[in-house]
């Protein structure tokens, strides 16, 4: 017989069990096998948790004060709509990687999707500060989360816009913008990673449109993607942009498994085998590698500010675990070590708050160079890496676990320190620009 009852109950041997999974209620029945029923319980306290969450901001140089109205406002109602739709569900879809599809509505309600798109093309028409705390506030949530808004936005929307047709601007902006439509990227090819211009992805002229062939990896989105934003060389050796659309024959998109990473992120190939690609899906207005490398510039500044959200994630709860956990009689926070890694921790947030807020003022004004960019961005994932490293420690042994958010955003972001160029390539950047010496080959 079974006793209902709101959580969990227990009759004659038989269990109960009555959990939410996005507004669908489930119901499942347990008999008495006792792992079973642990484990539900388990997830069951730990889904009460994360729906709380008790996230505050950091803000220790009072630099809300160089934000407007309208940035707080954008800021706060990302960081609601966080707590609301990812918190709760998010440690449970990375453990089993898998991207949670249902929030793409939600992304594109708070105009995550092309935030600096102008309107009549149906974007957000902000302000390059108010993407970037949109980026922060989601990557505070998660950085596999943050990746789908910002392919969408910076490297789909952002070259469609910027290198587009009229035609294609209207063809898939506004989907795109609405998340109708999800697009991805494909620049990295299983050979050429980080010098994108030896790419062997090729179009050949056939008369009334083009036959691509080659393949991508690592693509993000690229599993459910609709369209994808791909670069390839044409005879003369010049690199194009397209758009390509699922369902073009010999167009494929497996998926990449096996990651310790970005787990709540679907990536995949782009496999081309003689793709015909219409002549009007090619990008009319830019030839070359400043055509992918200019898109990058865009995802790149709201990597810089997303990274801050993770670190502010891991610092939270450290910050705050460390008051409640109490060992040698006494709060852990009590101790010097301790508090030089949280003194250490808000300080490099702060610093890094700065360089992006300085970076969007000069964005807004087009006046970041790509290469202030690259320092922008390296500067702030490794900020975020080294935070959640120190995060996890003072978290003992609940720092390994899905209970806390710390290992969590810390695997995710040995992904984001690789991505978008990684550390070191990065530092040559910087390296060129101040000796004027090139390092890379
Ligand atoms: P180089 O000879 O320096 O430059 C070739 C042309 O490109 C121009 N250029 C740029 N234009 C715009 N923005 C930039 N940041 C630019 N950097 C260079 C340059 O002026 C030149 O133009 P032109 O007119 O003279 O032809 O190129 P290189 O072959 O020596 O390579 C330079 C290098 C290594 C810095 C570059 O290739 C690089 O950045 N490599 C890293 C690759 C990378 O970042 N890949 C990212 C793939 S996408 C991704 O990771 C998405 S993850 C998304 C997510 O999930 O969030
Ligand atoms: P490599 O280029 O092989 O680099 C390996 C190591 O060598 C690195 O440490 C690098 O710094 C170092 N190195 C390389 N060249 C030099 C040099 N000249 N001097 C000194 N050191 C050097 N790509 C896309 O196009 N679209 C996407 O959506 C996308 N999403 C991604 C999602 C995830 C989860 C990941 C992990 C990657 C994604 N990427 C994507 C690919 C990403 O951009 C590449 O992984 C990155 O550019 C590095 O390329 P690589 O992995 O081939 O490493």
């Amino acid at each position: 017989m079974l006793l209902n009852y709101k959580g969990l109950a227990q009759k004659i041997g038989v269990f109960l069990y009555k959990t939410s999974n996005n507004s669908t209620e489930k119901i499942y029945l347990l008999y008495p096998n006792f792992s079973k029923y642990k484990t539900l319980l388990l997830r069951h306290k730990k889904n009460k948790e994360m729906a709380t969450d008790r996230f505050q901001g950091v803000d220790y140089f009072q630099i809300d004060e160089l934000l407007t109205e309208e940035h707080i406002l954008v800021r706060n109602s990302v960081r609601d709509w966080v707590k609301r739709e990812v918190s709760p569900i998010i440690e449970d879809y990375a453990q089993r990687a898998e991207f949670p599809k249902q929030i793409i509505k939600g992304l594109a309600d708070i105009g995550a999707f092309g935030p600096y798109i102008p309107a009549e093309y149906g974007g957000g028409g902000m302000d390059q500060i108010s993407y970037g705390l949109i980026m922060q506030e989601i990557e505070r949530g998660d950085s596999g989360v943050r990746s789908t808004a910002s392919v969408q936005s910076s490297l789909v929307m952002y070259p469609i816009y910027t290198y587009g047709s009229e035609e294609q601007r209207k063809k898939y902006l506004p989907g795109l913008a609405k998340g109708d439509l999800m697009g991805c990227f494909g620049l990295t090819e299983p050979d050429h990673g980080s010098n994108p211009s030896g790419m062997l992805s090729n179009i050949k002229d056939a008369g009334s449109h083009y036959i691509l062939n080659g393949s991508k990896m690592w693509i993000s989105n690229a599993p459910f993607a609709d369209i994808a934003v791909v670069w390839a060389k044409d005879e003369a050796g010049d690199i194009r942009g397209m758009v390509i659309e699922r369902g073009m024959e010999g167009f494929t998109t497996p998926e990449t498994h096996g990651k310790w990473s970005l787990r709540a992120s679907a990536t995949g190939e782009l496999v081309f085998d003689n793709v015909k690609v219409p002549k009007e899906n090619i990008f009319p207005n830019v030839k070359g590698l400043k055509g992918p490398l200019g898109c990058l510039n865009s995802a790149r500044y709201g990597i810089a500010w997303g990274a801050i959200g993770a670190a502010m994630d891991c610092y939270d709860s450290a910050l705050r675990y460390s008051k409640e956990r109490v060992q040698f009689g006494k709060p852990i926070g009590g101790f010097q070590l301790t508090q030089k890694k949280l003194a250490e921790m808000v300080t490099e947030i702060t610093k890094a708050q700065l360089l992006a807020w300085r970076l969007g003022v000069l964005k807004n004004e087009n006046r970041a160079s790509a290469q202030q960019i690259s320092m922008a961005k390296r500067n702030n994932v490794n900020m975020a890496l080294q935070i959640a490293r120190e995060a996890r420690q003072i978290h003992g042994g609940m720092g390994i676990t899905g209970e806390y958010p710390i290992m969590r955003h810390m695997m995710n972001l040995e992904s984001v320190i690789t991505y978008e160029g990684t550390h070191d390539i990065h530092l040559l950047i910087t390296g060129m620009d101040v000796t004027g010496i090139n390092a890379f080959n």
